[in-house]
Order: C-alpha cells, then structure tokens, then sequence
C-alpha cells in the first residue's frame, strides 16, 4: 500500500496525538485547525498537550516533513486520500451538538473526491454517520461506497496513556457500507494492532456503551459510599473484598466523576430514546455521581464541624483540581464544585496540584507544603501519585488542625490516625458512626 496522505480535523486530546501516531507510521499527515495558535505551535514542532512521549514523537514528525498544520481543511482534503475528523461534540441540555461536526463535513463536502475516506472518530450519537453524515455529504452528488467511503471509527483514547491506547487498544472500525469498512481497515491496521470491523451504527453504541457502563458501575461503587456511610462500614474495604469474587469488578467510588466523556456520553445515550423508561438508570446513575462533589462538601463541613470550626473561619487546603490522577486535565472535574462552592461559602481555600496552575478561584500554592501550613483540613480530591506519598509526619506538625478529608483513598486510614489526624473520607463510615 502506498503511503497515504492523511488530514486530520481538529487537534485537540484526541486528533492531535492522531495526527502525530499517523505520521510516526510514515503516513504524510496535514493538521487542521480553527485555532492558528495550535497550527502555528505544531508547525514549530511545538507539543501544548501534555501528554507523555506526545511531544518527542511530535517534534520527529515535523522536523522529518511528516507532519504539518494547517487552518484551510478544504484544500488540505483535497490533497488527501483520507480524512479523520476529531472535532468535539459537546452535549447540551441532554442533546448532542453536532454542529463542530457539521462544519468539519460542510468543508470535507468542498474538496471531496473519487476515492476519498471520510472516518469520523468524534462521539456521536446512533445513525449519525448513516442519517447525517452520509446525506450531507451525498448532496453534491458524489456516492459513498462508489465515488467515496465513510466510516466511523470512535476514539478511545484515555488523557495520559494517548499513544499507548491509539497503538494496542483495540479499534471499532464500522463503515456505512462493506466497502467503506474495508478501507478504513486497511487504514487503521496500519497504525493498530487490532482493528475490529463492525457496522457505523453499531460502532457507535459501542463507543456510547462502553463509557456508560464506567459510569454506571462507578454510580454503583458510590451508591455503596454513600451507603456504607450509614452503616458505618469502610466501602472500600468492603469492595475490595467482593472483587475477589471472581466475577466481580466493581470499581472506586470517590469525590466525583469528572472529565469530558463519562460525565457526556451517557446522556448521548439515553437522549436516542428519550421516552423509553429504561434509560432512566443511565440518568440516574448520572445523578449519582453528579451528587459525589456536593457529597464531599457536606463530609468536609460535617468534619469542621467536629472540631468546632465553622466554614466562614476555615482554611482549607485542597490536594488535587484536575478530573483524575496523573494528568493536566480539569476539564469538568469534581474540584471545580468543590473549590467554588467552598468559597462561596466563605471558606480561605488554597489548591496545590503538580500538573496545572488551575485553580478555580481560590490561592494557588507552590509546594504541598504550603499548601497545609496553618490549615483546618487537608481534602484529597484527585489520586495523583504525588500524593500517595504524602508525608503525613511533616503535614502532621504544619497544618492547624489535624484533619484530612479523603476524596479518593489516597491516604491509608490507619496511617493518618498514627499520625494523629482525624481521617473522613468519601465511603468511610467509620468517621459516622450512629
Ligand atoms: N473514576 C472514579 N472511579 C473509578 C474510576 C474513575 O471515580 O473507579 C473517575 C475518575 O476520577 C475521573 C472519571 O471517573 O474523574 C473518569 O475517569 P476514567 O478513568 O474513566 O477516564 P477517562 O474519562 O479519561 O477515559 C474514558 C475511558 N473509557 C473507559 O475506560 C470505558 C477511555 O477509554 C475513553 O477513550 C475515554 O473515556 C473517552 O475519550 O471516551
């Protein structure tokens, strides 16, 4: 096979580690973009994602004439045999907005031509590729599956392991038609290890499925936080035994769920069926874990509580503002409830976080140690790995009151209550004991 030359629409999370995996295979790749900043930063070999090994693979492909960027997708499909469109599809009010989507094939329609690939990897709902994507494309007069092929083939990619997963995790790779499948296989057996041929519709659902069941088993993991807090029991304690159950996976409840999918995807699904009752325990296992941040407010003001300090007085040092552990990412993530409404209700907060200088509002620290000087209560709101190694002796003698709230099991119990704090947590009932 010849090499191909490949754009790819949108270079955000998603189609700027694309972009960058396509050209390190060889694949002449042209990067495009609304934003000129992000076209002008990858022309220059510059990475703005931080995204490990993306930056060094990226630089490669540019300084070897693999990768460039551009703001015009019209020419940049005329002169491709494929084109990937990873543009966001932002759900609002329960619905998808596809217009990001529309744009993008409003300019692929423009320089369409015999033989080209359309892939759409952004999420969107059931029958959009075959009920919107195929008749805009179509309305020029050119067929898909004779004068051009479509296929939709869903990201997976997890923010922190972007090239990992582009290169060994499996990819859903449905085609509106068996030609169409057929040529996006041909494409992205190139790059993936294991492309999966399906239909477009079907590979849609997966996508939307397998978000929704992360969600709804971390609903059921916090349903039992929320639980085990009545009775008084440790959840995670109680978790982790019945995943030694052999068919048992339940996972970690926790501050919230935060990030662009999980907290998106399963209102896509429910919103393809509307009135169909049973899509209200997507909805509901929404609610669920929309409640954990709030849920994590009324812990830390039960807990300032105890030792007779009221909120409007408090310093609060919180550990962690990005959607999960490891990563650069805040977008929708628990600590921007959090944080806000702490400070809505008069508390002093301070936000330490090793990957960004977000920090919703409130004082931003330098070190975890200034971070807890003088505080009333340490809250662990992400699982960074830093903060596993929290030096509970040295925290123990800087902060105020010895009090930690922990929104992730970050901290062992045991180990705070040796170190003289008083310990709560999401899940943990031993702090409420009736
Ligand atoms: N979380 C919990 N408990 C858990 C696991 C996660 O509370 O047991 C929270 C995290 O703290 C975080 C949120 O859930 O706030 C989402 O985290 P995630 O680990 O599910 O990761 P994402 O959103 O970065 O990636 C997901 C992945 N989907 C699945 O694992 C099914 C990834 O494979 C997808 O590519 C990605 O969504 C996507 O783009 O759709």
């Amino acid at each position: 096979m010849k090499a191909w030359k490949i754009s790819v629409i949108g270079l955000g999370y998603v189609g700027l580690p694309t972009a960058v995996v396509f050209a390190s295979k060889g694949f002449s790749v042209v990067g495009v973009d609304v934003d000129a900043g992000k076209v002008r930063a990858v022309n220059s070999g510059r990475c703005y994602l931080r995204e490990p090994g993306l930056d060094v693979l990226l630089r490669d492909a540019v300084s070897k004439g693999f990768l460039r960027a551009t703001t015009e997708a019209t020419r940049a499909v005329r002169e491709s045999d494929a084109v990937v469109i990873a543009v966001p599809t932002p759900v609002r009010d329960g619905v998808a907005d596809l217009s990001y989507l529309r744009e993008a094939l409003l300019a692929i329609r423009e320089g369409l031509h015999k033989g080209l690939l359309v892939v759409i990897e952004s999420t969107i709902p059931p029958g959009t590729t075959v009920g919107f994507a195929k008749p805009l494309l179509e309305e020029s007069g050119p067929r898909v599956e004779e004068d051009f092929y479509l296929a939709h083939v869903p990201e997976r990619i997890a923010p922190g392991r972007a090239i990992e997963e582009l290169l060994n995790m499996p990819r859903v790779v449905g085609g509106v038609g068996p030609r169409s499948t057929e040529k996006a296989l041909e494409l992205y057996s190139r790059v993936n290890a294991k492309p999966l041929p399906t239909d477009a519709t079907t590979a849609e659902f997966v996508k939307l499925i397998e978000n929704t069941y992360r969600d709804l088993n971390i609903a059921y993991a916090n349903l039992l936080a929320l639980m085990a807090e009545r009775l008084g029991i440790d959840v995670y304690e109680a978790i982790r035994l019945a995943n030694t159950h052999h068919r048992v996976n339940i996972h970690m409840p926790g501050a919230g769920v935060g990030g662009p999918c999980l907290t998106k995807d399963p209102y896509m699904l429910a919103s393809v069926l509307p009135d169909f009752w049973g899509t209200e325990l997507v909805r509901l296992a929404r609610r669920i874990n929309e409640y954990m941040p709030r849920h994590t407010v009324e812990i830390i003001e039960k807990a300032l509580g105890d030792i007779g300090v009221s909120i409007k007085d408090a310093r609060i040092a919180i550990l962690g503002v990005t959607y999960k552990g490891g990563v650069d990412d805040t977008r929708e993530s628990p600590a921007k409830y959090v944080v806000r409404e702490l400070l809505e209700k008069g508390a002093s907060v301070i936000v330490y976080d090793p990957y960004t200088t977000e920090s919703f509002g409130a004082e931003r620290a330098g070190s975890l140690e200034e971070a807890v000087r003088e505080a009333d209560t340490i809250v662990i709101i992400t699982d960074h790995p830093e903060f596993k190694n929290i030096d509970l002796d040295k925290a123990s003698k800087l902060v105020k009151h010895r009090v930690i709230i922990d929104g992730r099991r970050v901290v062992e119990p045991h180990q705070a209550v040796k170190h003289g704090f008083k310990y709560y947590g999401v899940g943990y009932g031993r702090a409420f004991k009736l």
